[in-house]
């Protein structure tokens, strides 16, 4: 009996997906066609709420914070605001190695973190600070490999394997029948040189031949369609005098990419960003714009997709930097922003209780630009709702 209401149950999913899928536009839809109907609705209502505001995201909002580890409903960020940030970041780095990540984050509590932000109405996203499939090294081990990892190549069997358990894992986040959506944001920072996967440790159409295969793979061979793929070069190797091109390089392709991501810290108050602070946000401004162009053009969406200011030395961060800038250009269009992991006071992200940046903290959330958790219902739905 169990088994026949599982058929009838997935029959009934299939069903609705191809009906969503029918009567949309082709171009408001993410690129993979098969993708489930709650990540069609998410990829829609991003569209909406970057037209609205901007949502706050932290990565690894709710696994820890300053002062505790693992613990249950908490979130620096909550803590402060009293609601999570909307989109909350993990990175799947030594996923079928460890039973943790390469921040010692356990798998399985991971998993129950995000199917928590899921059903709360949070969006989660995943990056993937992959260890070298050649060496076994770290992400930061240079040894050329790309193109060895590629179908025929020497080590495409050792990527795979990782490949796999990524795969793996991402299926394995779902509510009963239904798999969490989820933005997956692979190959991160590829114009900088600090990653295996970076420019200058392989070709230009290699990585682009890395990114198209391992979307193909997940899609085919391994059935996964509750991804939205994030791509996201890194603004301090981008020269923004030349325009758009500044963001292509190793741009896979329109059929490939859903977000037109960017990893900006360095016009943000970078420590090694030496022009004027008058001069940071001109050029914040004009990144912003360039993400914000090319994914209107393309109808897809912007994010900034990695940004702050480790340690918050400059006390109004938030609202000076970051809002300012929001609140004095009310066209872009810019679905998110993320700050990196609160794993040291020193270098914290988010502020806390009795940091010099929290009061500036709680007035960017305050912000009706400023877009947390508590503020959106129903983000997987048609009937979403912003307040
Ligand atoms: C980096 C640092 C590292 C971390 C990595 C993946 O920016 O925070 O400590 O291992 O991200 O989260």
């Amino acid at each position: 009996m169990k088994f026949i209401t599982s058929i009838f149950f997935l029959l009934l999913i299939s069903v609705n997906n191809l009906w969503s899928q029918s009567n949309l536009p082709s171009n408001e839809l993410p690129i993979d066609k098969e993708a489930t109907k709650k990540t069609i609705r998410l990829y829609k209502n991003l569209k909406t709420i970057s037209k609205k505001g901007t949502m706050f995201g932290h990565e690894d909002a709710s696994a820890y914070g300053i002062g505790w580890w693992a613990e249950k409903d908490q979130s620096d960020a909550k803590k402060l605001t009293g609601s999570y940030p909307a989109v909350h970041g993990w990175d799947l780095g030594d996923i079928g190695l460890s039973s943790s990540n390469l921040d010692t984050v356990n798998f399985k509590k991971m998993r129950s973190w995000i199917k928590d932000t899921y059903n709360r109405g949070g969006i989660n996203t995943i990056s993937w600070h992959l260890d070298n499939p050649k060496t076994g090294g770290s992400s930061w081990d240079k040894t050329p490999t790309v193109a060895d990892i590629l179908p025929g190549g020497s080590s495409h069997e050792a990527y795979l394997i990782q490949l796999d358990a990524l795969a793996e894992f991402l299926k394995s986040c779902k509510v009963l029948f239904t798999k969490t959506p989820i933005i997956f944001r692979p190959f991160h920072e590829h114009n900088g040189n600090w990653f295996w996967w970076g420019k200058d440790h392989c070709s230009e159409e290699d990585y682009i031949a890395l990114w198209r295969f391992t979307v193909s793979y997940l899609k085919e061979e391994k059935n996964i369609h509750h991804l939205l793929y994030a791509f996201s070069p890194d603004r301090s190797r981008m020269d923004l005098s030349e325009g758009e091109k500044a963001y292509f390089y190793g741009y896979p392709g329109d059929e490939y990419v859903d977000i037109i991501g960017l990893d900006n810290y360095w016009d943000v108050g970078h420590p090694a960003n030496k022009v004027s602070v008058e001069q940071q946000e001109k050029d914040f401004l004009q990144s912003l714009q360039l993400i914000h162009i090319i994914a209107e053009n393309k109808n897809k969406i912007a994010a900034l997709t990695e940004t702050g200011n480790g340690g918050l030395n400059e006390d109004d961060w938030f609202t000076n930097r970051i809002l300012s800038v929001l609140e004095n250009n009310p066209s872009l269009e810019i679905a998110w922003l993320l700050v990196w992991r609160n794993r040291f006071a020193e270098g914290a992200y988010v502020p806390y209780e009795g940091h010099n940046a929290a009061p500036d903290f709680k007035k960017f959330h305050d912000s009706p630009l400023i877009i947390f958790e508590n503020n959106i219902k129903s983000i997987y739905s048609k009937n979403m709702q912003l307040e």
